[in-house]
């Protein structure tokens, strides 16, 4: 099985190069944000909590977005492989998640962090807002404060997978095909 946790900050082109990966290896999608806008587009309850965090650009917490990915792993029993996008994104998801997927006997094959400068963030993130109405990414203030969170929840994930020898680190500046070659030879490395 080929699993892998393609990692970076908001804006870093996980989304983006999650669709092209899932097409060359066959794997599916898990995405907490695209499953967490689900809820919010349903009127579920569990999305109501959620839209007043993410518009914050605050987390949502562990046990929501870990029992969603526990579902998908059980909805998807024959899957050649997942790719997860944007998750984990603390030390307490990482964790959960290396305990679900050695219940299934399928580790994580490779972590792969996208690199990029924090102004082209933030201008990625304001471009992406005007076309899809994304809330949190309209306000400036929102998106630096994702980045800050980031730093402070979800950096340190680096740490944790570069002592299990799976971290790699990629440029994530660069046309989209240019970063996709990046993270293909990374794969291949890993696989
Ligand atoms: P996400 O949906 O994960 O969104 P994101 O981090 O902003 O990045 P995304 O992956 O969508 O964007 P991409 O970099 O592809 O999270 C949203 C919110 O959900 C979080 O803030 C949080 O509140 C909540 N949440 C999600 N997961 C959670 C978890 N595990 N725990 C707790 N809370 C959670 O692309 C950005 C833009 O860059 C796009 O417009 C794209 O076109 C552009 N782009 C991509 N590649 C480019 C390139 N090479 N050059 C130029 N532009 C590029």
């Amino acid at each position: 099985m080929l699993n892998i946790v393609l990692f970076g900050p908001p804006g870093a082109g996980k989304g983006t190069q999650s669709k092209l990966i899932v097409e060359k290896y066959t794997l599916i999608h898990l995405s907490t944000g695209d499953l967490l806008r689900s809820e919010i587009a349903a009127g579920t309850a569990l999305g109501a909590e959620a839209k007043l965090l993410m518009d914050a650009g605050r987390l949502v917490p562990d046990e929501v977005v870990v029992g969603m990915i526990r579902n998908k792993l059980n909805a998807n029993p024959g899957a050649g492989g997942f790719i997860f996008d944007g998750f984990p994104r603390t030390g307490e998801q990482a964790a959960s998640l290396d305990d679900l997927l050695n219940e299934l006997n399928a580790p994580i094959t490779t972590m792969i962090s996208m690199d990029v400068p924090e102004r082209e963030l933030i201008d990625r993130l304001l471009s992406r807002g005007k076309d899809s109405g994304r809330a949190d990414d309209q306000n400036e203030e929102v998106i630096k404060d994702r980045l800050d969170v980031y730093q402070k929840q979800t950096a340190v994930l680096k740490n944790y997978y570069d002592k299990q020898g799976k971290m790699q680190e990629i440029n994530g500046l660069g046309t989209v095909d240019e970063v996709f070659t990046r993270i293909t030879n990374a794969i291949e490395k890993a696989a």
